[in-house]
């Protein structure tokens, strides 16, 4: 006979804790009045809007009461990851049971009235989200947007070793493709260096009126799936709640023994092998404890439960004795005191202190963050004897920078490089000079870089490189996503979700404030010489912009003391989300590193020894015509043109101004970053003529200045969603950025440049055509395009 691993007095008592759970989570969705139900329930008791989700939650209190018994057992470092997140109810019960939620919440107290307060906010005006919101404690995982839960609890563990994150994954969210493919996370996870992740796959059968493919399946298929994935899972299966009390803490108990023996193996034995690390399947009903039937139909372990089960007690006189009889099913007289405190014995089953899952301090990781370990950014300056001297690409030199931030906080390690796969091409090789990439499946002679444990990971998902990135941060950590610039918009969602996150965070004093998320998006539209149309979409940035001003911040250094300047400050900053666009070919450089130091400080300026040399002297007079450059490709257009009209038009005075900061141009009202209208107007001036060439598409310049005295003077070249494979020059010619239409467009501006202007038109129009033709002969630039050099074009010329 195998031993019970619940005594039945043990089991008596969860299974109470469990319904007092389920009782709260009843409460929260249907009660505004006589929370302990001491007298019968009327309709005045029951709110007017009935709004949250029943189905997924009594089974995530079930696993909840079991994670808090294997904590107290085994002393685990756990954290709770809800997936289906909109089981809200859930988390913010057992957090309250627990004891948490009053301490971070004083006036939800524990007793009648706190109970009554609880409810009441639940789903409320004024009072809390439905989901495992940031007002949660405990919560590193909204769960709104479906699909996320395992990436995060990955990112949470990693170079956490003694943390195990419990994670709760819907069978539909398994359904999405970011989940589809997390289950592969355990091929990066190191068991000697970095903690653990247990899935429970919630196979409660339904999502909001589908079954679930997971469910629809033969348990053979599931089974295979999982263990392809590498996964050993263990099913718990039934409905009856003593015989599953009892499978699930014996499920329980070898999933954690299995993670301990796999960690000891690793660490005390040098195990190197990949490990199959354990999961649960939990198969229960959904809406499991709740109303059987309603109106004739099945409710308890069907889709219907998946909202409010009973929906209008108000015009439903039977709906309300339904409530009634459900509610008093888990007798709550034998639950709470006659304060409504939560009884002694009851509440002794949640574990104390930190291990108590809403308050474990990784889940506000802020509390644990520790700033990095940095190098001094300057000392990876390029040296610029002049402006215009051709650098080796501005990421390669970055990447020097982030060689010696992996390495200063080598000991410490919080810091971590993620991206899908384009480490090395986005030009960051210098990495690995001192780290590896984390892989933990099979290796091959040939391979590179790749070690049990790494600062940088890999994968060619960039939904797992945001969510591990995510979960890493969220977690108290420091890192950067690098990716193409295209694909980025992959994650667009995840970058909306991680940005709601901080906003509201914000402003939740108890909740520190996190590392910034930081995006390096290298290979950019303009520079896709062999990969052409498919890779060229600079609209992450207008995506990005859309979000709360105080969370980010958008940079384009023109170079690379530039770009270290901005990285230096992106990864030393907290709470936003930094994007930061960088080329990886050779570029010229233009700032000395005092001069890019102060120029990204400031975020915007004039470049005085780029413009009309009149004006570098006399820097008070107004000029003719503002030459505007934002990203390395249009800065390096810009002043090409400028250094034409220097040449063809001597007498106009032209002035460059440089945007590093894009969320300067916007007013100071609408960001903490933006320009006064009298900034603004002191550099583009009122009323002159803006020839604006802009990184990405050309609107969102305009969506930014559409206030300021010189909007209607401002003309905007950017990314016009022309591009092929081409020349990098073509792709600046094919869009109307390049130095040529950008000359032409200052003089059809301003008719006192006359015959000359005329004159030159004509010539840059003939150059265009020669440019055409010669690359369509040569497949390359003309010399004269590739080997222009600003020096060399201002020899002999003031600046
Ligand atoms: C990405 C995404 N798509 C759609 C939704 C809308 N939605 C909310 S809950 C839900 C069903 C979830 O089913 P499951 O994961 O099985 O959760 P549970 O059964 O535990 O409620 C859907 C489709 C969502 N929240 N996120
Ligand atoms: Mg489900």
């Amino acid at each position: 006979m195998k031993t019970k691993t619940l005594s039945s007095e043990l089991l008596h008592k969860m299974d109470a804790y469990w319904r007092a759970a389920n009782y709260l989570s009843v409460g929260q969705i249907y009660l505004c009045d006589n929370p302990l139900l001491r007298e019968p329930l009327k309709l005045e008791h029951v709110k007017h809007m009935l709004l949250g989700h029943w189905g997924t939650t009594p089974g995530q209190n079930f696993i909840y009461v079991h994670l808090n018994r294997v904590i107290k057992k085994y002393d685990l470092d756990m954290i709770y990851v809800s997936g289906p997140g909109h089981g809200g109810p859930a988390v913010v019960g057992n957090t309250y049971l627990e004891g948490t939620y009053s301490e971070i919440y004083p006036d939800i107290s524990q007793d009648e009235a706190g109970l009554r307060k609880l409810f009441l906010q639940f789903s409320f005006p004024g009072g809390i989200p439905s989901h495992a919101s940031p007002e949660c404690p405990g919560s590193i995982h909204e769960g709104g947007e479906l699909g996320y839960s395992l990436s995060h609890s990955f990112g949470a563990v990693f170079d956490n070793p003694d943390l195990i994150v419990a994670c709760v994954v819907g069978d539909g969210e398994a359904e999405t493709g970011p989940l589809a493919t997390a289950w592969h996370s355990n091929k990066f996870l190191d068991p000697a260096t970095d903690g653990a992740v247990l899935p429970i796959l919630h196979l409660n059968g339904y999502k909001i009126s589908n079954p679930t493919l997971l469910a629809r399946i033969t348990r053979e298929e599931l089974e295979q799936l999982l263990r392809g994935y590498g996964w050993t899972p263990y099913f718990v299966e039934g409905h009856e709640p003593g015989l599953m009390h009892e499978v699930m803490a014996a499920t329980l108990d070898t999933a954690v023994e299995e993670i301990c023996r796999i960690q000891q193996d690793a660490r005390v034995r040098g195990n190197l092998e990949r490990p199959r690390w354990p999961m649960i399947v939990l198969t229960s009903p959904k809406g499991w404890t709740g109303p059987k039937m309603v109106d004739g139909l099945q409710v308890e372990g069907t889709f219907r439960s998946h909202q409010v089960p009973l929906s209008d007690p108000a015009t439903h006189p039977e709906h309300l004795k339904l409530l009634e009889d459900w509610l008093r099913n888990y007798r709550p007289e034998e639950l709470f005191d006659e304060h409504g405190r939560l009884k002694l014995e009851l509440a002794e089953l949640a574990p104390k202190g930190k291990r108590r899952m809403g308050a474990n301090p990784h889940a506000n990781g802020g509390v644990l963050l520790r700033d990095l370990r940095m190098p001094d950014f300057r000392d990876y300056a390029v040296g610029l004897p002049s402006p215009g001297v051709r650098g080796i690409g501005d990421t390669h030199v970055l990447g020097r920078f982030l060689r010696d931030v992996a390495k200063l906080n080598s000991e410490q390690r919080n810091f971590r490089v993620f991206g899908p796969d384009e480490t090395l091409s986005n030009g960051l090789e210098a990495l690995f000079e001192v780290t590896k990439r984390q892989w933990d499946a099979a290796t091959m002679p040939n391979d590179e870089f790749l070690a049990p444990t790494g600062r940088v990971v890999e994968m060619l998902s960039e939904h797992q490189c945001e969510g591990w990135l995510e979960g890493y941060l969220l977690t108290g950590r420091h890192g950067l996503f690098n990716c193409y610039e295209a694909f980025i918009h992959i994650v667009d969602s995840m970058f909306n979700q991680h940005a709601k996150w901080l906003k509201v965070t914000s402003h939740l004093p108890w909740r520190r404030k996190i590392a910034s998320l930081n995006y390096l998006l290298a290979s950019h539209v303009w520079r896709q010489d062999h990969n052409g149309f498919t890779h060229q979409d600079p609209g992450f940035i207008d995506h990005v912009v859309n979000k709360k001003a105080e969370v980010v911040r958008v940079y384009l250094p023109p170079d690379a003391n530039c770009l270290l300047s901005v990285m230096d400050h992106c990864l030393r900053s907290r709470h936003y989300v930094n994007v930061v666009i960088a080329g990886k070919h050779p570029a010229p450089q233009w700032l000395t590193m005092d001069a890019a130091v102060k120029h990204c400080t400031e975020g915007i300026g004039i470049w005085h020894w780029a413009g009309s040399p009149e004006l570098a002297k006399d820097q008070g007079a107004l000029p003719d015509v503002v030459m505007a450059c934002c990203g390395d490709v249009p800065t390096l257009e810009t002043l090409a043109a400028v250094s034409i009209m220097r040449e063809h038009l001597p007498g106009l005075k032209i002035r460059v101004v440089n945007v590093v900061d894009l969320m300067k141009l916007q007013p100071e009202t609408e960001h903490p970053h933006g320009l006064s209208d009298m900034d603004f107007d002191g550099l583009f001036t009122k009323d002159k003529p803006v020839i604006f060439a802009y990184h990405g598409y050309p609107m969102l310049i305009h969506r930014l200045t559409y206030r300021r005295t010189n909007h209607e003077n401002l003309h905007v070249r950017g990314y016009k969603e022309e591009g092929t494979i081409t020349t990098p020059f073509d792709m600046t010619v094919l869009n109307e950025l390049d130095r040529f239409h950008l000359v032409m467009d200052t003089i059809d501006r301003l008719p006192q440049t006359g015959d000359k202007g005329i004159i030159l038109k004509q010539q840059l129009k003939d150059k265009l055509i020669e440019h055409k033709q010669y690359i369509d002969k040569h497949g390359e630039d003309l010399p004269e395009i590739r080997n222009w050099n600003w020096g060399a074009a201002n020899a002999g010329k003031p600046t």
